[in-house]
């Protein structure tokens, strides 16, 4: 019998073949001889979603029919990558699909990377979103991501001259095949304008909010399958478009371009992506972006209540909404004001369902990153809210004063509006008055939120609190990205580990094994080779790929302190050229991550590490032991190629400062050493791996609180240290600018006489921590032990863990089995 799969299911090697075929005809309108490259991976990725759609629609169906509870995460960014080879990984045909396109003649590797990815976020914060996204669906969890689809996301990075220049990133150029919009679940937000009292038909005083604008939200889905299941969730991402009903007035008046121009207002809404991360200003689009995609979720969330003739008194037992940070936290007052003014439920009623639907992630501790609005621009773009959060605010201030009576201190610090100075609407306030849960990030962020930043609240309501240590999905950074060390481990201990990361732990008893420890250090040094091509053809730099790969990428930030690891590089370099035969471990240091556009301090340690890698790179004296490069425009799709290939990871915040961080598990897992401070995750993850397995150096929090308390004084560092000076001092004198002693005179100064991050104070630390990595590189055959043993003890950091445990403590939610009909 001659059995014939259905083009658009099918998964056999023959079956894709014929489905892209068809696919590069019928949706991109191509002969073969005339197709481009981006037609080929339309085609591909067309043939993939066709392959999802069976499931995304019947787990749809299945959750709707189940009535069961849903998480809805709520998040301004949602950083996803590329989608195609994650969606082969996910439906278990990358070596099918890899297999037919190679037998069209087409080169597989370079139609993935053909992709443009939706850079819808910064970094940390939009990356967890999207691994939480893909553990909600891999672990079968009723889950539905809420945010913007901004039409430019993070800015495109080049640098000309050493200096970060930035360009719009146009990822819709060609076309997104893995959304699909929704107009006909457009909802309504509305903006400024005033509010009016109104007695209802039952005798019952309301209110009523008159808008002076209204803007349409378009939702666009884009489907998320988790690995190896047949649940497949959806990314709701909302755009904005002008309200047609709404300007009548001009349109009748005959004022054709008044109508016109109030459209390309409204559009403006979603347009780009604010690319600050950790700095919030007041600006009024940006609080018009949070209530627009707030309102249009919740509103959707009511809707699909409503559909169903399920009463909004059950919102609560139906969806658990997640805030990420405070950027949705308005939602805690238009969940209030749809529910009353909207649906008519009592104060009483709505704030029980408020409190129970909503609970709120702090992912930060730094003070300038705290969003607060001022009271005039909230005001005037949300009337009806400030009111809301008034009345939420007396009777919060109420129960305080019961708890800790005679405590104006306490009420003045623990208000929704700070009345300091110039009034403001706290908006961390507000999502913890309005929340059931409060987690921050990892184990010792989750302490220091509850000793210093929201202690009062702590206080308050102790039971609120927990930790939930940050994860990062392996089906991405390692299945996907690492191939080759994926390939290796399966051939090992079997493939169970993708799903249930702790069993990396079998990989311990093959640490003795030298074969085993030959195939690592070899897979390793292939990726090395591969990244060191990359880096010739972009860069122009030849590295040598057994030289000790250490990188450092993330977004550039002085809390981060990528500054601290070029004093390390000038320091190398000071002992050769004090002496050009002294012994040094050949090194490349590579860098890679963002500048905030008007982050001038960032953008100059961007030059800095380019100006000293183009003296380092290029000294005779040198003899290319050591190697600087600066690898531009990093993002996802580029991450998941940089992890692989480093030795040693650069984790060296300031103790107290890096709320988790995700890309240290990121590169742990991935065989990487790592040298780092006592911050955020790291705590944990020398824990995990043990202690003679990272190199740890630098104050503790404690320490550094201590310090500063006691009067901080960078410039004895500075004196009393000759080859910290020396490096300062070449710095200083021009060493690295063609003898222009004012290029880096921010820096410097800003360390000699400020050093907020106390790097000098964590300086001699670094280097003698440096020294012992260097030693230790020497003994690869010990090297590649500890390295075996970081992957083998990483299992804790699976988003998976972490979304279970969000699901047990937080959101009460279960896996929902998603059966395929015939
Ligand atoms: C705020 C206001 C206006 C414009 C932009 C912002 C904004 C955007 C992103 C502020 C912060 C943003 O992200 C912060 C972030 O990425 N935090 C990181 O979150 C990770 C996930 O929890 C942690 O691992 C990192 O430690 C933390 O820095």
């Amino acid at each position: 019998t001659v059995v014939v799969e259905d083009d658009r299911t099918g998964l056999s090697v023959e079956t894709l073949k014929r489905a892209f075929q068809d696919n590069l005809f019928y949706i991109q309108g191509k002969f073969a001889n005339i197709a481009t490259q981006n037609d080929y991976y339309m085609a591909l990725a067309y043939t993939v979603r066709d392959r999802l759609l069976r499931r995304w629609l019947t787990t749809a169906e299945t959750h709707t029919h189940q009535g069961v509870r849903t998480v809805a995460y709520l998040s301004a960014e949602f950083l996803m990558g590329p989608h195609l080879g994650n969606n082969l990984i996910s439906l278990g045909i990358y070596d099918e699909a890899k297999q037919a396109i190679t037998e069209l003649g087409l080169d597989f590797d370079a139609l993935l990377q053909q992709e443009e990815e939706p850079g819808l976020g910064n970094g940390g914060l939009g990356r967890l979103a999207a691994c939480y996204l893909d553990s909600m669906a891999s672990l079968d969890i009723p889950s539905i991501g809420y945010g913007i689809r901004y039409e430019f996301g993070i800015f495109d990075q080049d640098i000309r001259d050493g200096w970060q220049i930035e360009s719009t990133d146009k990822w819709l150029r060609y076309g997104n095949p893995w959304e699909i919009s929704r107009p006909e679940w457009a909802v309504e937000v509305k903006l400024g304008g005033h509010t009016e009292r109104y007695t209802d038909e039952n005798g019952r005083n309301r209110t009523r909010w008159i808008p002076h604008e209204v803007v349409m939200g378009i939702p666009y889905d884009t489907p998320i399958l988790g690995y190896k299941t047949n649940t497949a969730t959806t990314l709701r991402l909302w755009s904005a478009a002008a309200a047609e009903s709404f300007d009548f007035a001009a349109f009748n008046s005959g004022d054709y371009f008044r109508a016109v121009q109030q459209k390309t207002v409204s559009e403006t809404l979603t347009k780009v992506l604010y690319p600050n991360d950790e700095s919030a200003q007041g600006k009024k689009l940006r609080l018009a972006q949070q209530i627009f995609f707030v309102s249009c979720s919740l509103q959707d969330m009511m809707l699909i209540l409503i559909r169903q003739g399920i009463p909004l008194e059950q919102f609560h037992e139906k969806f658990a909404v997640q805030l990420n940070d405070t950027h949705p936290a308005i939602a805690v007052a238009e969940l209030m004001r749809l529910l009353m003014d909207e649906h008519g439920i009592e104060w009483d009623t709505a704030w029980r369902i408020t409190q129970k639907t909503l609970s709120y992630t702090n992912h930060t501790l730094l003070p300038e990153a705290l969003e607060r609005w001022g009271m005039g621009l909230f005001s005037t773009l949300l009337p009806r809210h400030l009111e809301i959060i008034y009345e939420i605010n007396s009777q919060f201030l109420d129960d305080i004063r019961r708890k800790f009576p005679n405590d104006d201190a306490r009420l003045s610090r623990m208000s929704l509006i700070d009345e300091a100075g110039e009034r403001y609407v706290r908006m961390a306030h507000l999502a913890c008055v309005g929340s059931h849960a409060i987690n921050g990030v990892a184990a010792l962020h989750s302490e220091l939120l509850k000793q210093d930043v929201l202690r009062d609240f702590y206080e308050l309501y102790p039971e609120k609190f927990s930790n939930k240590t940050n994860g990062v999905t392996p089906r991405r950074f390692m299945v996907l990205s690492n191939p080759r060390l994926t390939n290796l481990i399966t051939s090992k201990i079997g493939d169970g580990w993708i799903k249930h990361l702790d069993d990396l732990r079998k990989l311990e008893a093959f640490v003795e094994d030298a074969d085993f420890r030959q195939q690592w250090r070899d897979i390793k040094l292939a990726i090395k080779q591969d990244l060191a091509t990359y880096i010739k053809q972009v860069n122009g730099i030849d590295v040598d790929p057994t030289s000790l790969f250490d990188i450092q990428a993330k977004r550039i930030h002085e809390y981060k302190r990528q500054h601290l690891d070029v004093l390390h590089i000038i320091t190398l370099y000071n002992r050769i050229k004090a002496n050009p035969d002294v012994h040094i471990t050949p090194r490349t240091f590579i860098f890679g991550g963002k500048a905030a556009p008007g982050y001038f301090m960032a953008k100059l340690i961007i030059k800095l590490i380019n100006s000293v890698g183009d003296v380092v790179n290029n000294d005779p004296d040198v003899r290319d032991r050591l190697k600087v490069v600066f690898l531009k425009d990093y993002n996802v799709k580029f991450a998941q190629r940089v992890y692989p290939a480093a030795d040693l990871s650069e984790q060296i915040s300031l103790a107290g400062k890096e709320a988790s961080g995700t890309g240290n598990m990121k590169f742990s897992m991935n065989g990487s050493l790592t040298i780092g401070t006592l911050d955020g995750a790291n705590v944990e993850i020398r824990d995990e791996v043990g202690a003679e397995n990272f190199f740890l150096f630098g104050l503790t929090t404690p320490e550094v609180y201590e310090l500063k308390a006691k009067g901080y004084n960078p410039y004895h560092y500075y004196e009393s240290n000759p080859a910290l000076k020396a490096v300062i001092d070449r710095i200083a004198s021009g060493g690295f600018s063609n003898g222009d002693t004012n290029l880096f005179n921010p820096l410097v100064s800003t360390l000699l006489y400020k050093d907020d991050y106390l790097l000098l104070a964590d300086y001699q630390s670094y280097i003698d921590c440096q020294d012992r990595v260097s030693q230790t590189y020497l003994d690869q055959e010990y090297w590649t032990r500890l390295s075996i043993l970081n992957s083998a003890r990483m299992g804790k950091f699976s988003s998976d863990r972490s979304i279970r445990e969000y699901c047990e403590d937080i959101w009460y939610v279960k896996p929902v089995a998603v059966e395929l009909k015939e």
